[in-house]
């Protein structure tokens, strides 16, 4: 299966405390996405997301990001469709990004690096009755990732941005209610790369089918220095900027992005 080899992952990150053992090796994320060796498949649907602004709970940074969490208790906020055979539910939100605008997202397209990677986290509730049973299961999770260009203001994520000083240190969690993450998807969902991965965080396991936008959002360097003015660190600690919350790349290892447009 999927979790039966071992390795030690030498990566050092705030959040991967030391070297670590993590299962896998075959289907891990992220991966650049070669534009050109990516395969056209006529059988890929349209996605169909639905989300209850109403269900989103509290954001709270974990010391590597931050959060932005979902009452994932019944079926509110759904993802369907596109590569997906089952029906997957939202639990949370978050996204990674760099120091400069020239680096920051985990993904790359044609090596083409983004400031910023939105991923919005679901999982399979068809199969499992909870998300701690489906992060460790073969499809599992699906996870929507949205590139960030430096542009124009982006109106919907700035109620996010104004939230983002009452949880600058690690650890801290706010109520943040009536937030459509809807909103921070691109007009045009109907274009996206698929392929077979692993979550970019521990536990790492390669239960997670990617579903990674073609169309890019923008937002306002502003905006994303509001991002970088977070801390890694708790109040007692050395203070420490999040930024550069990505993992680094991994190998394809045979594996196929699938296009859902030509
Ligand atoms: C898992 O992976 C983690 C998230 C982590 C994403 O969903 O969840 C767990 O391990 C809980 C069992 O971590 C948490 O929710 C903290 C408890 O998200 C982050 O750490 C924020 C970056 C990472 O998912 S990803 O592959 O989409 N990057
Ligand atoms: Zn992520």
């Amino acid at each position: 299966t999927a979790c039966s080899s071992k390795y030690v992952l030498s990566q050092m990150h705030p959040m991967w405390q030391g070297p670590l053992v993590v299962p896998g090796g075959d289907r891990q994320s992220p991966i650049d996405i070669a534009v050109r060796k990516t395969v056209f498949d006529s059988e890929l649907k349209p996605l169909v997301a639905t989300y209850d602004p109403q269900t989103c709970q509290q954001i709270w940074n974990n010391g590597y990001s931050f959060l932005v969490e979902y009452d994932d208790t019944t079926d509110k906020n759904t993802l369907k469709g596109g590569p997906l055979k089952d029906k997957f539910r939202l639990c949370q939100f978050h996204f990674h990004w760099g120091e400069s605008n020239d680096w920051g997202s985990e993904h790359t397209v044609d090596r083409r690096l983004f400031p910023a990677e939105l991923h919005l986290v679901h999982w399979n509730s068809d199969r499992y009755t909870l998300f701690e049973e489906a992060v460790m299961e073969e499809n599992g999770l699906a996870v929507i990732g949205v590139f960030l260009k430096v542009g124009k203001r982006h109106e919907g994520l700035q109620k996010l941005v104004d939230a983002l000083p009452a949880i600058r240190h690690k650890d801290s969690i706010v109520e943040f209610n009536r937030f459509d993450p809807g909103c921070l998807l691109p007009a045009n969902i109907d274009d996206y790369w698929t392929y077979h991965g692993s979550l970019t965080t521990p536990p790492l396991t390669e239960s997670v089918s990617w579903i990674v936008m073609k169309q890019h959002i923008e937002v306002s360097h502003d905006q994303l220095a509001v991002f970088r003015s977070l801390l890694f660190t708790s109040a007692e600690e050395v203070q420490k900027s999040m930024v550069n919350n990505f993992r680094v790349q991994q190998p394809l290892r045979g594996r196929t992005v699938r296009s859902s447009f030509t």
